[in-house]
């Protein structure tokens, strides 16, 4: 596998470890990481503000992009003034003769949109499924006219897209070395994720209110008045917000949990943050929805659930222990390694260098 210059384009909702790109965030993070290890040369372009402990990140300034799940269907492309996302686009034409292969992991239109403008060669990494239509045509544009390089985590989330047989599934993956495996944990359940409504923890709350297991909850409250009202609704409920915790305290916190409770209201496309869980060792309990179908293995690392049933998550807690702990870490190491998910990565990056040799910028 030859050595690669890459160019990882982060998404512009907000600065890498700020919580707001969500998932996304981690990916990026586990994938640039391997991509090194690997020997590959890498820069990332992020939003002004953007950290990271070890990876080369060139900010750039700019207003955000408003979050793709907010919208309805039919709404336009906003592109504010001094748009962020323009500007490190803009930053990406000026250097992309430098690099093999653009990666962009927003999911948003404008790259899209300019990857025909590019002689980079550009991968398109989606990070979840169908959610409007000016996104569902200009995905399927570069589907169509760039074969091989729109690449998704799940098949449930493919096919969420009338183009899901174009489609590259890479799963996901992550560097289990930072999660340690507990096979004796305390009784309280956890939920994990931005606090936001297509997330669903009222239903979590609600399941801990039932059944009077306590449910640590861990995330970015990235909607106030919507988690204002919860607390209001189940006053009583045993919960307790642990805040929004780096990889290392999250993990020891997590794997002392029975279980983590997934409770989405849309197609999640690969949630991290179960994968994060068996890693832990930590079985799952989630709504048959997404990508949670295509990672539990029913009765044994967690149980899918009637979507949106709240006495089926009740349910589900009380059959926990006929889950295998050790099943949960056996799952994880086997397909969700980072070096799983670096040989499906660069095996993609390699498809397409292969397929669309760069075009060498004229001269
Ligand atoms: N919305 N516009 C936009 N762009 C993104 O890159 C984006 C988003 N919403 C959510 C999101 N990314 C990530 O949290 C998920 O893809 C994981």
């Amino acid at each position: 596998m030859p050595n690669y210059n890459l160019l990882f384009m982060s998404t512009p909702i907000g600065a890498l470890g700020s919580g707001l790109g969500g998932g996304v965030e981690l990916t990026l993070s586990n994938i640039a990481q391997e991509m090194l290890r690997r020997g590959n040369k890498l820069e990332i372009v992020a939003p002004f503000g953007s950290v990271s402990s070890s990876l080369p990140i060139r900010e750039i300034p700019g207003e955000l992009q408003i979050p793709a799940q907010n919208q309805n269907r039919t709404e336009p492309i906003f592109i504010p003034k001094n748009s962020v996302l323009a500007n490190m686009w803009d930053y990406a034409r000026q250097v992309q003769a430098n690099y093999d292969l653009i990666v962009n992991f927003a999911y948003d239109w404008l790259p899209l949109y300019l990857t025909p403008f590019f002689n980079t060669p550009i991968a398109h990494l989606i990070s979840m499924g169908s959610l409007t239509d000016t996104m569902d045509h200009i995905i399927e544009q570069v589907a169509n006219h760039f074969p091989g390089t729109i690449g998704v985590h799940g098949k449930t989330q493919a096919a969420t897209f009338t183009f899901a047989d174009k489609c590259r599934c890479l799963v996901n993956g992550m560097d289990l070395s930072l999660y340690q495996f507990c096979s004796q944990p305390g009784s309280h359940l956890a939920w994990v994720g931005r606090i936001a409504p297509e997330k669903g923890i009222e239903d979590a709350v609600a399941a801990a209110k039932i059944t009077g297991i306590p449910l640590k909850i861990f995330g970015l409250i990235q909607d106030v008045p919507y988690w204002e009202k919860i607390c209001q609704d189940y006053p009583d409920a045993p919960i307790e917000y642990r805040g929004f915790l780096p990889t290392h305290e999250l993990q020891q916190e997590l794997g002392q949990c029975r279980a983590l409770l997934v409770t989405p209201r849309w197609i999640e496309a690969y949630p991290n943050v179960a994968l994060e869980a068996l890693a832990c060792g930590v079985p799952l309990i989630s709504y048959r929805r997404g990508g949670l179908t295509e990672i539990v293995q029913e009765g044994k690392t967690g149980f899918l659930v009637e979507p949106d049933s709240v006495q089926g998550l009740v349910e589900a807690i009380h059959r926990l222990d006929e889950t295998d702990r050790q099943a949960c870490r056996q799952q994880a190491e086997t397909t969700y390694s980072v070096s799983a998910m670096g040989d499906r990565m660069e095996q993609w990056f390699e498809d397409i260098l292969t397929h669309s040799p760069k075009l060498k910028a004229q001269a």
